[in-house]
Formats: structure tokens, C-alpha cells, sequence
């Protein structure tokens, strides 16, 4: 099964919306196999946002990113990466849809609650920068059953 990591920005913590979005998840029937708070640095974050360097915002999205401590979530589950990116919502929050975590909590385009990979690739390269083999916990899916396929387990 797929794993995706999700980063509850900043403003989810300061916000007391970490009980909010973590529940959406686990509602969903997704698996959280690791978890743990960070101050996030200008270091990871100039390589984990490389890609918008040369962007105006990219100074106040990394302040944005360090102003208060961060919670990363890695999420298994059946095409967990796009089903994560779709119940994150548009980046643009103030487009996003209603029933999203950014179209429910927020309308930024820069503080929008949440990070989520966007694609295979790029969840296994993330979940590899912030965490290390022994941060996963292996433990039973006894709903499994109840929640997938055959071919979806
Ligand atoms: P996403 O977080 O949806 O994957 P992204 O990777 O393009 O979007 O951008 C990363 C973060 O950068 C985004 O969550 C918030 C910030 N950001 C993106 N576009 C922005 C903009 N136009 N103005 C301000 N912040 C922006
Ligand atoms: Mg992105």
C-alpha cells in the first residue's frame, strides 16, 4: 500500500485544528504509521520547497513554515497519495472546495493548514528527508477487511 506524508503546517497547530485534520484522515480509513512535532529550519526548508526558490512569497512561506513547530504524519493506505492531495484541497485555499481541509479552514494560498505530496515519487523522497526507518511502528490492521479489496490490501 502507498504511503504519503502530511505536514500540519503552523497555523494547524496554533489554530487547534490538529485533532481536526488528524480525525479526517483516520475517518477516511487511512493507517498513521509515523508521527512526530518539529521546528522545521531554513535548511530543510530551502531543499524540501526547491522548487518555488525563485518565487517572491518563497521568504514568507518558509518564515510561514517556521512559526511555530510542525506535526508530520506519514499515511498508509489504498492510493494514499492522491486521496491525501485530494482531501487537502487546492493550494489556492480561498479556491478550494468545501468539504477539503483547505476549503473548510482556511482561504491563503500560503497558510492552507496542510502539506501533502503530490505524487508516488515525491512521497517517498519527503517521507525519506524527515524520517528514519525506526520512526515507523509496525502494528495490526485487524479492519483491513472491512476496508478493502482483496486486491486493495
Ligand atoms: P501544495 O502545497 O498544494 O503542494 P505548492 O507545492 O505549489 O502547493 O506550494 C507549496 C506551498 O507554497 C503552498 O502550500 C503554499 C505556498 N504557496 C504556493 N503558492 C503560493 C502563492 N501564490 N502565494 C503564497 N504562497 C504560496
Ligand atoms: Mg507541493
Amino acid at each position: 500500500m502507498e504511503r504519503t506524508l502530511v505536514i500540519l503546517k503552523p497555523g494547524c497547530l496554533q489554530r487547534g485544528l490538529v485533532g481536526e485534520v488528524i480525525s479526517r484522515f483516520e475517518k477516511r480509513g487511512l493507517k498513521l504509521v509515523a508521527m512526530k512535532m518539529v521546528q522545521l529550519t531554513d535548511e530543510m526548508l530551502d531543499v524540501h520547497y526547491a522548487h518555488l526558490k525563485e518565487k517572491p512569497f518563497f521568504q514568507w512561506l518558509k518564515d510561514g513554515m517556521m512559526a511555530a513547530p510542525v506535526i508530520l504524519c506519514c499515511w498508509e493506505g489504498y492510493s494514499a497519495v492522491q486521496v491525501v492531495r485530494d482531501m487537502a484541497g487546492a493550494t489556492r485555499a480561498s479556491k478550494a472546495v468545501p468539504g477539503t481541509i483547505r476549503g473548510d479552514y482556511s482561504v491563503s494560498a500560503q497558510e492552507n493548514i496542510v502539506h501533502t505530496s503530490d505524487s508516488l515519487e515525491n512521497a517517498e523522497i519527503e517521507l525519506k528527508r524527515f524520517f528514519v526507518d525506526s520512526d515507523y511502528c509496525d502494528y495490526p490492521s485487524p479492519l483491513n477487511q472491512y476496508k478493502y479489496a482483496p486486491d486493495e490490501m
